[in-house]
């Protein structure tokens, strides 16, 4: 509008006052003007193109425009299953969900996977409500918690199974994972149900490698608790003592959603760091740790990606 003004006030004075110095003096500084509001104008649309580019690359991403308004995946194993092989940031609807969930789809060790909870720098903070648990927090591109509803809602459409992958401060990884992962509703306290397991991590969840400790420290059974809500085996407070929200016994030998502690090693009044007992034990909190769900129906296209590999780069 400013510009419009200008360009209208100059053509008056360069018409009806072409001899006056005054005007003269007037013309520049209006020509000046021009010049600097053009320049803003060509800056402010630069930024804008920058801004619609970096949207677009860290928007969703999104299934084919044919696909986006006609198929709604139920998990990241169908995703994968359409095609979508890159990790990203897809839409899904579990069976049941009122409206779509963005989701974390992990599609490495075979793809497929819908990542329910991360941690790898301590940036988010762990001791959470009740309702923050329900619901889910965090940032989906670094840690976070999918959220009690929609894991509830995941882990009863069919038949899944939980991979945790961990890694210490000296970059060794473990894995462990469960088939016939589930989790009840919130009438039921989210109860933690699971199937066999295999990995290399140690089987922490059913606490079964000391029989003795199976009673007090495995989660089969358990019922989820918060600071604000104690559904524990325990007098007190486990999740207040250990400061997360997670499937206590009385108390534990996984607590993945503990306090990061940057260094591995810690002490504390109790065992409150992010523990996988089997593996690092109770006193060693770890680097990095990933849960993620598939069903167990799920099949990796290694063809595709035995053909992707030579697409690489001409030979
Ligand atoms: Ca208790």
């Amino acid at each position: 509008m400013a510009l419009l003004i200008g360009v209208i006030i100059l053509s008056i004075c360069t018409q009806s006052l072409k001899a006056s110095d005054g005007c003269s003096g007037d013309l520049a500084r209006l020509q000046e003007r021009e010049q600097l509001l053009k320049r803003q104008l060509q800056k402010q649309e630069l930024l804008l193109r920058r801004l619609l580019l970096m949207n677009q690359q860290n928007d969703i991403t999104r299934p084919r425009s044919d696909q986006v308004q006609d198929t709604q995946y139920t998990d990241c194993s169908q995703v994968y299953g359409s095609g979508f092989k890159s990790s990203a940031l897809y839409r899904i609807k579990p069976s049941g969900s009122p409206s779509t969930v963005k989701v974390y789809c992990d599609m490495t060790d075979g793809g497929g996977w819908t990542v329910l909870q991360r941690r790898i720098n301590g940036t988010e903070s762990f001791n959470r409500s009740w309702t923050d648990y329900k619901d889910g927090f965090g940032d989906l591109n670094a840690e976070f918690w999918l959220g009690n509803d929609n894991l509830h809602l995941l882990t009863t459409q069919g038949n899944y199974s939980v991979r945790i992958n961990l890694e210490d401060f000296d970059g060794h990884q473990r894995y462990a994972e469960y088939k016939n992962f589930q989790v009840a509703n919130e009438k039921d306290q989210y109860r933690l149900t699971f199937g066999a397991y295999v990995g290399t991590a140690g089987d922490a969840l059913t606490g079964s490698y000391q029989a003795p400790d199976s009673k007090w420290a495995g989660h089969q059974g358990m019922k989820f608790s918060t600071y604000d809500q104690d559904n524990d085996n325990y007098r007190g407070s486990c999740a207040q003592e250990d400061k997360g929200g997670w499937w206590f016994n009385k108390c534990h030998s996984a607590n993945l959603n503990g306090v990061y502690y940057p260094n591995g090693h810690y002490s504390a009044v109790t065992d409150d760091g992010v523990v996988w007992y089997p593996w690092r034990g109770w006193w060693y909190s770890l680097k990095t740790c990933v849960m993620k769900l598939r069903p167990i129906e799920h099949k990796t296209d290694l063809t595709s990606d035995q053909i992707a590999a030579p697409l690489r780069g001409p030979s």
